[in-house]
């Protein structure tokens, strides 16, 4: 009895004080290999704190893995190379850069300052193809192959929320969060 009532307690005294909510969405297409990779972020509403974080791109079987990686403005992006011919990363987008070509187990960084979404390429290579969404908030998830996603933490208020995705578009969402729940979102993707 005391057990029971000590599990209670704890499982629902974060809830009652914390002040954040979420939005758990679901992509919707006509093809299904098209919900994964969707990125939906705050575009409008508190974007959250600047941070400086170091997050991974790696190329592996003659891939960017992963093919859509989205970070916050100012972060890292540390370039590995899995495979065990050399890889060179590269974008014509933004303020434009080209890393080199690096053997297997070394890395390259590049650091994100510009919103934007940057196509990275390889010289070697010229069907390999990622993409870095550089987002200027903190608030941002990506859909897994099924089409979810959940944005968690949000402080209560009105959001607009903005959509990303490779081939496809879908209009802003405006969502309200309130303290303790998770708003229920759909995004239908629809051709650019
Ligand atoms: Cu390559």
């Amino acid at each position: 009895m005391l057990t029971l009532l000590t599990l209670a307690t704890l499982s629902s005294s974060p809830a009652l004080a914390d002040s954040t909510g979420g939005v758990t969405g679901t992509v919707t297409a006509d093809a299904a290999k098209n919900l994964i990779n969707t990125v939906v972020y705050v575009k409008q509403g508190d974007k959250g704190p600047a941070s400086a974080k170091t997050v991974r791109m790696d190329q592996s079987g003659l891939m960017f893995m992963p093919h859509v990686l989205p970070i916050q403005q100012g972060w890292t992006v540390d370039f590995y190379n899995s495979d065990s011919v050399g890889h060179n990363v590269f974008t014509m987008d933004g303020e434009k850069y080209d890393l080199g070509t690096w053997p297997q187990g070394e890395k390259r960084s590049y650091t994100f300052t510009k919103p934007g979404t940057y196509r990275q390429l390889c010289r070697v290579h010229d069907d390999m193809l990622g993409y870095i969404v550089v987002l200027d908030t903190a608030r941002f998830a990506i859909s897994d192959k099924d089409g979810h996603f959940t944005l968690a933490g949000l402080p209560a208020g009105t959001y607009t929320l903005g959509v990303w995705h490779e081939k496809l578009a879908a209009a802003d969402l405006v969502v309200t969060v309130t303290a303790g729940k998770n708003a229920t979102v759909t995004v239908p993707l629809a051709a650019k």
